[in-house]
């Protein structure tokens, strides 16, 4: 298949590039290259180096004979999404392309307005170019598990059938995200499921949970493919960070009393999601939702299997949330539709944690420790803020 890749220099897209080019596919990557300014503006870095797109696309052809072909753009150009779209003509677009990061997206105004512009008319101007070009490409688009927050009911995949005053209907699952980040992939989802609908599109929404590792199958065969790890505490996810804090010897950072929920998934079964949901397309007009994750923890038990699993002393940190979050909630998740097609969950266990010590221990010189805290509060923006 002719696959498109939205964000492909990305985090999980570069990753995710090579996992289907090595599967046989016929792959493009597009990128405004946003995620890599972001690090500017922040003043951090990968944990690992990263070569530049080119060379990275270089490397595979040089190390796997493959081509993927490179498109450089932004996803708020219109034009050259629909330009993108006919040049390539993919069969499937996998949509990972926008500002991704929750305290990111709480900095302030300012970031809150960037992160639902980028994310809400990107996949706008995506929808449109499907819809006008070519309706039968099936969009396969990250969504995130923190679409549905933590409520009191077991969440379903997207879906819930609701009995209200005596009458059934099956309506999208009711949402409470967490922070402005959250809430542009709910429009998202929104819109998506109004494309389906109304101009009968087809659409898999992957509500992803946190994503942890660095290492695929591709990734290993030569440094230059290596993706990015970050570790700052507005674009580092938690378990990538406890990591990089057990080898720092720096108090892994729990925040508030660590009994916070979330799923959480191995970089490597996330390729395997997307090659499984892009090879099994929805139909035509349906909007289709997995739960892209494998195993629940709080972030405390995280801490204590960080702590237990590395060799040296570990100190845990409980540092006052900067997040408003429940603590102590119910968190039950379906997350069978990838299993029923085919998914082999990698689990926690199989001790990727000890393997991540090793490569994380070899780039320590790039941390920049003051990155680690931190900044980024939930707080109501004060008065002055706003009006500034
Ligand atoms: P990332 O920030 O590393 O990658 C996103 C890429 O998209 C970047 O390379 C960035 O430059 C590019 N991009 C952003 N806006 C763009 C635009 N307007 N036009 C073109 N390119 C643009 O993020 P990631 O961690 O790889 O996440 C990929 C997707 O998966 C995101 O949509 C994210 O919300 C979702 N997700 C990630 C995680 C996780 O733990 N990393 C978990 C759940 C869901
Ligand atoms: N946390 C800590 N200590 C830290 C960092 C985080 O206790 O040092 C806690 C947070 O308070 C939160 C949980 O860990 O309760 C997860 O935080 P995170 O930063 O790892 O993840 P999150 O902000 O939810 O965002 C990440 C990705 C995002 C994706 C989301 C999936 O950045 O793109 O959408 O995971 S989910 O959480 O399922 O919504």
């Amino acid at each position: 298949m002719r696959v498109l890749i939205l964000g492909g220099d990305g985090y999980l897209g570069w990753p995710t590039a090579l996992h289907f080019s090595q599967a046989g596919h016929e792959v493009a990557v597009l990128d405004n290259l946003a995620r890599r300014g972001y690090d500017e503006e922040l003043g951090v870095q990968s944990l690992v180096p990263i070569e530049d797109l080119e060379t990275r696309v270089k490397a595979w052809q040089e190390v796997s004979g493959k081509t993927i072909t490179s498109y450089a753009g932004d996803l708020l150009d219109a034009d050259f999404v629909y330009e993108t779209l006919r040049d390539f003509a993919p069969d499937a677009v996998i949509h990972h392309a926008e500002q991704r990061a929750a305290p990111y997206s709480m900095i302030d105004r300012e970031h809150a307005v960037y992160t639902q512009h980028n994310n809400v008319i990107g996949n706008l101007n995506l929808l449109f170019a499907i819809a006008e070009l070519n309706p039968e490409i099936h969009l396969v688009k990250l969504g995130t598990m923190g679409e549905y927050g933590t409520p009191n009911i077991d969440i379903e995949e997207g879906w819930l059938e609701v009995e209200h005053n005596g009458r059934k209907d099956r309506m999208l699952y009711p949402k409470k995200p967490g922070s402005f980040y959250h809430l542009s992939k709910v429009h998202d989802s929104h819109n998506i499921e109004f494309a389906c609908r109304i101009w009968g599109l087809r659409a898999t929404d992957l509500n992803q949970g946190v994503v942890y590792g660095l290492e695929t199958e591709a990734t290993k065969l030569d440094p230059r493919l290596s993706t990015r790890y970050d570790y700052d505490s507005v674009f580092g996810t938690v378990l990538n960070r406890f990591i990089i804090q057990a080898v720092l010897g720096e108090p892994l950072t729990v925040y508030g009393d660590g009994t916070q929920t979330r799923g959480f998934l191995d970089i490597r079964d996330t390729m395997e999601c997307l090659r499984l949901a892009v090879e099994n397309p929805a139909d035509r007009g349906e909007f289709r939702v997995f739960n892209q994750m494998t195993e629940s923890f709080s972030v405390g038990q995280l801490a204590d299997l960080v702590a237990e699993a590395f060799p040296g002393p570990v100190q845990i940190e409980k540092l006052e949330n900067p997040r408003v979050e429940q603590s102590e909630h119910y968190y039950n998740v379906k997350h069978t539709g990838l299993v029923e097609l085919g998914l082999k969950p990698h689990l926690l266990s199989d001790t990727l944690i000890e393997s991540l010590f090793d490569i994380v221990s070899s780039h320590k010189d790039r941390v920049n420790t003051e990155a680690l805290t931190p900044t980024v509060t939930w707080k109501r923006p004060a008065k002055e803020a706003v009006t500034a």
